[in-house]
Order: C-alpha cells, then structure tokens, then sequence
C-alpha cells in the first residue's frame, strides 16, 4: 500500500542503532553453514534479503535458529549438506543468489536457484563464466545469463582470474568455490571492492594471502564456528547521515556503524561535500565500527568517480539526494554498474528525483546534479528497489509537499525498522 509522508522542515536529534550490516550478515549465515560447529551470529541483518539467504540454507539441511538476539548455525560442514527437493528461493538478493552459486558448484548435487522479478532481470554471467572455468555445470537461460539457473555440483580446480568487473559478489563467488577446488586460487582485483568475505574466511579459520590487488585461496580448507558481531551497516546509516545533513538545526548519532575502509566512501564524499560528522571509532574485535555524529551543514558539489565508487555504490541515490541541496554541482562518473542493481539506478534516481524538482541529468555511467533546488511534492516509484525507496523517504524531509511512496514495504529488504527509527528521529 502507498505511504503519503509530508513534514514541515523537521530538525532530527537523537541516536539510534541502524540495523546490522546486510554484506556481513548474508556471509555470516554462509560461513556458519559451511564451518563444522556451532556459530553464533550477533546483530544479524532480520531484513528479507538476509532472511531469503537463511530459509536456503535451511533447505540444504542446515539447522539455523532465530532468537531474539541471536542466530545459530548448527552445521556438520559443507558436506553435510543435503539436494534440496525444492527451488531455492533467493527472493530479490543479489548477494544470496550469486554467492550461493559459488557455494552450490561445488556440491555432490543438483539445485536450482530462483528470485523475484528484478532477480531474473540481473546479470549472472560473470559469476558463471570464472566458475565454468574452475569445472561447474551451471544452467539457465541466454546460456546462464538468467535465473532460474540449475546447478550441478561437481569437482572444481583452481584458476588464476582477473575480476573484469570490480564487483565483491563475483569475487566472493569465485573464493566460494575456491575454498572446494583443487590447488591455489588466485584473484587479480585491479579495484578493490568490499572485502567482507576474505575478513570473514580468516575469522573461520582458512588462510588467505592478499597482497597488492592479489587474492590468493588454497582449496581443501575446512571452516571451523565462530562467532560473529554484525555492525551496523554504513549503507543504511547513509539515510540517517542524509537526512541530517539536509535538515535545518539536525544533530544525530548513529552507533555502532561498520566503518570497514572498502565501504567508507561516503564519509569521504560527505566530508569533501563540506559535511560535518565525527568518527568515534570502538574498540572491535571483528570488523571495525565506529559511532558517527552528523550535523546539519551547508553542502557543495564535487565530482565522484575511479576507485572511490564500489566503495559507494550502495549510496549514490542517496547522495543523489543530498546534492540537490548542495551548491554547484555534483558529477558521479564510473558508476554505469549502477544500471544493473536492483532496478536501473541512474535512469530511476534521474526520474524520481526530477519529478521533486531536482535538476538532474543522467549519463552512461552516472549522472549530473545542479544544486541546490527547492524539492516539492510529487509520486514516487520505488520499482521495489529498497534504495530509492529510502531515497523517496528522506527527500520527504526536504521537501515543501507530500510525497507518495508506492511500495514503501521493499524497503524491509535492508532496513526493517526504517520509519519507526525515522519517526524516533524527526520527533
Ligand atoms: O544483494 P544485492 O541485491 O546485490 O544488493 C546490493 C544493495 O543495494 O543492497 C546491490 F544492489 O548490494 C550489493 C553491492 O552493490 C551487495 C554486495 C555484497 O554483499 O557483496 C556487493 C555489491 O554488489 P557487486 O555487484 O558490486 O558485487
């Protein structure tokens, strides 16, 4: 059902706890589930994604059980898992769907792998085509382009690949399946991309050399449990951090945010843009984090684009957002991955926010914003894509006029609690 918001220039104030981290959580769940032992999972991502990731597993035979605080992975290892009788069910995750594909190569079995609409829509090609190398026989449609894809697993050798994309999916994909191979799996990643997987294969145990753009895995290594502790994630504070930034008189902590340098790059926009935030970073034993303080402040455009962007991504609708506020202009370059997310990124952040006003332009691989426009009242898509229906919510912030959400509920795919935190914050 549509969700109308209007506000009269709220200021926020406050803290919150934003959600745990989505890259992490997913990881967590595969990891606990290939690890022997039982793994624990602290702050865990209750999202749909994360959720789609856990109900696969439980067709594989995993035990997983959800506690209030805690999630638990009781598993044998990987070949205690079992030929699901069912299609699993990746609902609209790109992560579980291509890093599942990694995992499922390697298998003694047959299972096929299935999503929502924007899911068969994404690229699969470059997780198939370095796994195809590596021995799997791996089925969909244009030749394994599309879900549904069938897999069956069979032995895997190691290869020495160049990432063509700089895309931690693809990557994650390939050490997956690496850690099944026989001999040593090397990765030339000549951008470096999130790199949540190779943290994650040392704290279970596997050792892993990465030196200078190079990832090398030996196959044949067993995971043993861990434990966990999920930061919050940076790409869902990115809203928060929006939205006081935009706001008059606004002044919000977000605690506990995952501040992993490969996913950083909107603090460094933020701060270039002529943001106020303060880092107060925690004493962790996993994945760094921090508690960020953000100010309103009088932003200004600047140009984004080379190695900062898969460090941001997730966020370029979001700061989309922000430089239509900000004075001069802002220019996003490289980013053309964007076109293949969720939905069409660049097309839907030029169409959505022009009809609040922004003075936007869309580009192969990015986009043009001139700043700062007044943004009014208008009806916005989400094409069920969680981002831009949080970048329709925090525009509502700025915005003179009501604004319409038509499928406010994608937006539980990341963020579950969004407005009730929102709503914590404006009041
Ligand atoms: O999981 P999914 O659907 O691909 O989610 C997105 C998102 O906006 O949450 C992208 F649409 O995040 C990806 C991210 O863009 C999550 C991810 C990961 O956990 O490894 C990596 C990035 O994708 P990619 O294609 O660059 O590897």
């Amino acid at each position: 059902m549509a969700l109308s918001l209007t506000y009269n220039k709220p200021s926020l104030k406050g803290s919150i706890q934003v959600p745990g981290d989505k890259s992490i959580s997913h990881r967590a769940i595969m990891f606990g589930s290939m690890a022997t032992g039982k793994t624990t999972v602290e702050g865990f991502l209750m999202g749909d994604d994360c959720l789609s990731t856990i109900a696969c597993f439980k067709k594989l035979g995993v035990k997983i059980d959800i506690s209030d605080k805690l999630v638990t992975i009781q598993s044998e290892g990987e070949d205690s898992w079992s030929e699901p009788s069912e299609v699993l069910d990746t609902g609209n995750s790109g992560t579980t769907t291509r890093l599942m594909l990694g995992l499922l190569a390697g298998t003694g079995f047959h299972s096929v792998l299935a999503g929502d609409e924007s899911i068969a829509k994404r690229p699969m090609k470059r997780i198939i085509n370095p796994l195809r190398e590596m021995g799997a026989d791996i089925r969909g449609r244009m030749d394994g382009q599309y879900t549904p894809l069938a897999v069956q697993g069979t032995g895997l050798k190691a290869i020495d690949y160049t990432l063509p994309v700089a895309s931690a999916q693809v990557k994650s994909a390939i050490l997956l399946a690496a850690l099944k191979a026989e001999g040593k799996t090397i990765i030339h990643e000549p951008i470096a991309s999130r790199d949540h997987t190779e943290i994650m294969l040392e704290h279970f145990g596997a050792t892993i050399a990465r030196e200078d753009h190079l990832i090398k895995l030996e196959g044949g290594q067993k995971l043993t449990a861990a434990h966990v502790q999920v930061p919050g994630d940076i790409s869902s504070a990115a809203f928060m951090i929006g939205a006081a930034l935009i706001t008059e008189g606004s002044k919000v902590t977000l605690k506990n945010v995952g501040i992993n340098p490969t996913r950083t790059g909107i603090l460094d926009v933020v701060k270039q843009m002529g943001g106020i935030i303060e880092i107060e970073e925690i004493d962790t034993q996993g994945e760094r984090s921090a508690d960020l303080t953000v100010t309103s402040s009088a932003l200004k455009g600047i140009e984004i684009g080379g190695d900062l962007i898969p460090r941001l991504i997730d966020e370029i609708p979001l700061i989309a957002l922000i430089a239509t506020q900000a004075e001069g202009t802002t220019v996003i370059k490289d980013a053309e991955e964007l076109r293949v997310k969720e939905t069409d990124r660049i097309a839907a952040v030029v169409k959505e926010l022009s009809k609040m006003g922004a003075n936007i332009e869309a580009t192969e691989d990015g986009m043009i914003i001139h700043g700062p426009t007044p943004l009014t009242g208008a009806e916005m898509t989400s094409y069920g894509d969680h981002r831009l229906g949080m970048m329709a919510a925090i525009g509502a912030l700025a915005a003179s006029g009501e604004i319409v959400i038509d499928d406010p509920d994608c937006i539980s795919i990341s963020y579950p609690n969004f407005f009730e935190q929102l709503n914590l914050l404006t009041n």
